[in-house]
């Protein structure tokens, strides 16, 4: 709402000249503006962008690995009233008055957190306050490491994440190693597994202080026990991002980082299914005993990473998202939830293994997770074409790069994911299915770079374009769309 489209009516009060009331410059001039219009009232505009994305979900695929679909509780949650309250602090001390309910809303949400992951409240702690999955990294940096302390992750194009320390040849990416110093870990090549031997051997050249376990694309399950090992080697703290999983996690169908861990992040949004935000969950309690004093020695984390939260790097909580992340947390405790979660391994499996009866290449040659990296360079395109084809026949995956890349804007690979269409209710064959309508779009797709120009833009130009590329796409589309829009959807129906 601009300024403009507003009259703001200068009516005398006791108080003298106050704006008492705003009329709504589309609306009836005479028609008070209540702030209770609906959306599709106040702002059309918004709200058929709203349908239309929603419409664009429900007729696509969606294969985006880090992506779901929240649940309707959840979003309720997150278009509430709590959007109106700052509660600068945490539980107990805050900044402002009236923040008793806010309170209670996060202690719930911290007390769920620690039940989801099966966590002793007396050896594990919560913040519940970071705003999504890269702040919350930071923050933990921010709190146990001084400015170019050293921190190893691995590398972004073997899997990692940009808050693991990204940075290219000649320019330092991500704030990460900007503020910090960052030395990569990389997969076997030639296995397109973690190279834990080289990690051990860098780790013991560069000695980080942190060592980040997780990934944004990796399909195989961790070696948790090893990287305790090589952190304890080099007094390393053990920093485990498990955004990817977490909702893996919870449901006990993947390993947990927990047992080896000494600090945990996770955005809440990935397959954990809520609304979107971070988490970090930190070591308390007794760390050891001293065996000069025969005193505790105990975990600092707590005090360091609630102040690098708040007041270091952020103001005031999302208390939505808080609130819809409490929902979450209390279905990622459900029966349902972890069947939910054995179905998205098996799905992954299924449309893994049909990837490679139809003859593709998946790094690391298949899947232990909820995702799949689809190799396509030895069918001689990339991700980055065959991304564009997918998405004009609906479905949706991202490019990726394989190891061995050199470009990250135009890797090798596809990123494929299967939470998100598991919320949909899709089953193993259903997945087959999907691997299918792939083989389909890359067919295209091969057909297309034989013929077209050899850069991206005359590709892109080429498939929408060429008449008979247009029409194959579009028979796709529709096959695509069918089958698609046949499955339930969880939220609200159009928002
Ligand atoms: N953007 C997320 C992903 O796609 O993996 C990570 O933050």
């Amino acid at each position: 709402m601009s300024l403009s489209s507003l009259r703001l009516l200068r009516m005398p009060s006791r108080q003298g000249f106050l704006i008492s009331v705003l009329r709504h410059a589309s609306s009836d001039a005479n028609e008070a503006w209540t702030l209770q219009e609906p959306l599709v009232k106040d702002d059309p505009e918004i709200s058929a962008l709203i349908k239309e994305e929603k419409s664009r979900q429900v007729r696509g695929l969606e294969l985006i690995a880090s992506e779901n679909f929240c649940s309707r509780a959840a979003i309720e949650a997150m278009g509430s009233c709590l959007t109106n309250k700052y509660s600068e602090g945490y539980p107990g001390q805050r900044y402002y008055g009236g923040t008793y309910v806010i309170d209670k809303i996060e202690l719930l949400c911290q007390q769920r957190a620690l039940e989801a992951f099966d966590l002793d409240p007396e050896k594990w702690g919560v913040n519940v306050q970071p705003y999504s999955g890269s702040p919350a990294n930071f923050a933990v940096y921010t709190a146990l490491l001084k400015p170019h302390d050293r921190i190893m992750g691995l590398d972004l194009p073997h899997g990692g994440h940009l808050t693991h320390g990204f940075m290219t040849d000649t320019k330092r990416i991500s704030a990460t190693s900007i503020f910090f110093e960052s030395m990569p870990y990389r997969l076997d090549e030639t296995t397109g597994l973690i190279d834990y031997d080289k990690l051990a051997e860098t780790a013991n050249l560069f000695r980080p202080k942190i060592i980040i376990c997780g990934y944004s694309a990796y399909p195989r399950l961790l070696d948790y026990a090893r990287f305790r090992q090589i952190c304890d080697d080099q007094k390393a703290i053990m920093f485990s991002d498990m955004a990817h999983i977490s909702g893996l996690v919870a449901a006990k169908v993947l390993p947990s980082p927990f047992e080896h861990s000494d600090v945990v992040s996770t955005t809440t949004h990935k397959s954990l299914r809520g609304t979107r935000a971070g988490l970090i969950f930190y070591r308390k309690g007794v760390k050891s005993v001293s065996k000069k004093t025969g005193k505790n020695i105990m975990y600092d984390y707590e005090q360091k990473i609630n102040f690098a939260v708040f007041p270091s790097l952020q103001g005031g909580p999302h208390n939505t998202n808080i609130a819809g992340v409490a929902v979450a947390l209390k279905q990622a405790c459900s029966p349902q939830f972890v069947e939910y979660q054995k179905q998205v391994l098996m799905n992954a499996k299924a449309m893994a293994e049909e990837l490679m009866s139809l003859g593709y290449t998946l790094v690391s040659g298949g899947t232990e997770n909820h995702l799949a990296l689809l190799d396509l360079r030895p069918k001689g395109i990339d991700g980055a074409r065959a991304e564009k084809v997918l998405e004009l026949a609906s479905i949706t995956v991202n490019k990726n790069t394989c190891p061995g890349d050199k470009s990250a804007l135009v890797p090798g690979g596809l990123r494929l994911g299967a939470p998100a269409l598991t919320s949909r209710n899709f089953k193993a064959d259903d997945f087959r299915k999907v691997s299918r309508f792939i083989d389909q779009g890359c067919a295209i797709c091969i057909d297309a770079k034989a013929q077209s120009g050899k850069s991206m833009q005359e590709f892109f130009d080429f498939i929408q374009t060429d008449d008979k590329i247009k029409s194959r796409i579009s028979e796709l589309r529709k096959e695509v769309e069918e089958f698609a829009s046949s499955f339930p959807m969880p939220g609200f129906d159009d928002h």
